[in-house]
């Protein structure tokens, strides 16, 4: 049900070049080009809009910012879903500014990808139909309000982790959209570890509820950072073009060892068994992680996806008159000043 299908030609003659594959030079033109596009890469400069790309790298950045934008999208539905519960109208306004962040940080992405030749209508086609793929993080219920805390401390927090790289990307528009986004998450980990240092201080009920949840969403934050490097079709590609600058199991490891003090501060216990400091590797070791869960919640088989994607299309159907609102009085204010301005 999941993969990423987007109509971006594999390059200009039409041949297909996957992100996996070698882009065969076309031409001595184009040879050229590509020459200049390495050195570039590799002198760790940007690629901007109007820069020639290999068609692969384009696709691969489609793909990749496009899953994000659709990320921070469907981020927003567990949320939403807690702000007429938030249990002071402190909470309720932060969680309302947090939703709204990630709806904010949606669009800096789709506008990013669209930079690119895709546009936003085609990426929302592709996560309305299930084509794309969003964080399986979002296809798990939150079922206490301690889950807010724990989603501001870990899957934020597992977020950053992954983003603040993503601001030497490659690729400009994502580079500097992700900075942005990075200063706004670190406002939310903030905010879900304060919450939930309140809520241990609060009854034994109110403890119970924070380590209930860390329970819950440990090990589906471990999985955010995507499959074991071995398992990983896209990082070394990524890698080599600079787009991402860290393996997926390098990006975990600094998360664990981030976080492992956080909950000792919290005190909470981390559901690992294993989880233990190794003097040797100056790293702490961690147990398995259960991939063959990931892959059913990627495929399309978690316990929310169909809710999410459901939600996600009726709040898309919801919205049309705001759009065709928003459109007919940017058409009248053209008209107005072109009417204006002869
Ligand atoms: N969930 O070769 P790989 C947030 C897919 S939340 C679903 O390693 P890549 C927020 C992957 O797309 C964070 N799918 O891929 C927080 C690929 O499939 P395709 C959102 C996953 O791209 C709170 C396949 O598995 N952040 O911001 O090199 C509230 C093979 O993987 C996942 C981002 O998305 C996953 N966890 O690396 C609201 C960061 N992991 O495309 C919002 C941007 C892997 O080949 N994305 N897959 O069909 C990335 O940095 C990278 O795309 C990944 C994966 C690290 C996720």
């Amino acid at each position: 049900m999941y993969t990423q299908s987007f109509s971006v030609p594999d390059d200009t003659a039409g041949n297909t070049s996957g992100p996996k594959g070698v882009p065969a030079a076309a031409s001595a033109a184009e040879a050229e080009l590509q020459a200049a596009f390495d050195a570039r890469i590799d002198q760790d400069g940007r690629i901007e809009p109007r820069d020639w790309m290999p068609a692969a790298y384009r696709k691969t950045l489609v793909r990749q910012i496009s899953q994000h934008a659709h990320s921070e999208i469907v981020g927003m539905l567990p949320e939403g879903n807690w702000i007429s519960r938030a249990p002071s109208l402190k909470r309720k306004a932060i969680l309302i500014a947090k939703v709204q962040d990630e709806g904010g940080h949606g669009l800096y992405l789709y506008s990013a990808a669209e930079t690119l030749g895709t546009s936003r209508a085609e990426m929302l086609e592709g996560l309305h139909s299930g084509k794309a793929k969003y964080s399986s993080i979002f296809n798990y219920p939150t079922l206490n309000w301690a889950d807010m805390g724990v989603i501001g401390w870990l899957v934020d927090g597992a977020a950053i982790m992954n983003q603040i790289p993503l601001c030497r990307c490659s690729y400009g528009p994502y580079a500097r959209a992700m900075v942005r986004v990075c200063k706004e998450e670190s406002f939310h980990q903030r905010q879900g570890y304060e919450a939930l240092l309140v809520l241990m201080q609060g009854t034994q009920a109110q403890r119970e509820m924070v380590q209930d949840a860390v329970n819950r969403y440990w090990w589906k934050c471990l999985a955010m950072f995507g499959p074991p490097d071995a398992d990983s079709p896209n990082s070394q590609q990524g890698m080599r073009w600079g787009i991402k600058r860290f393996t997926n199991d390098d990006l975990r490891q600094k998360f664990i060892d981030a976080t492992v003090p956080q909950a000792r501060v919290l005190g909470v216990t981390l559901p690992d068994p294993e989880l233990k400091w190794n003097e040797e590797r100056g790293h702490y070791d961690h147990g398995p992680i259960d991939w063959d869960e990931f892959w059913q919640v990627v495929n399309g088989h978690g316990p929310m996806n169909k809710e999410r994607l459901a939600t996600r299309v009726k709040a898309h159907e919801q919205g049309a008159w705001v759009r065709e609102a928003a459109a007919a009085h940017a058409a009248k204010q053209q008209q107005r000043q072109l009417k204006e301005a002869a």
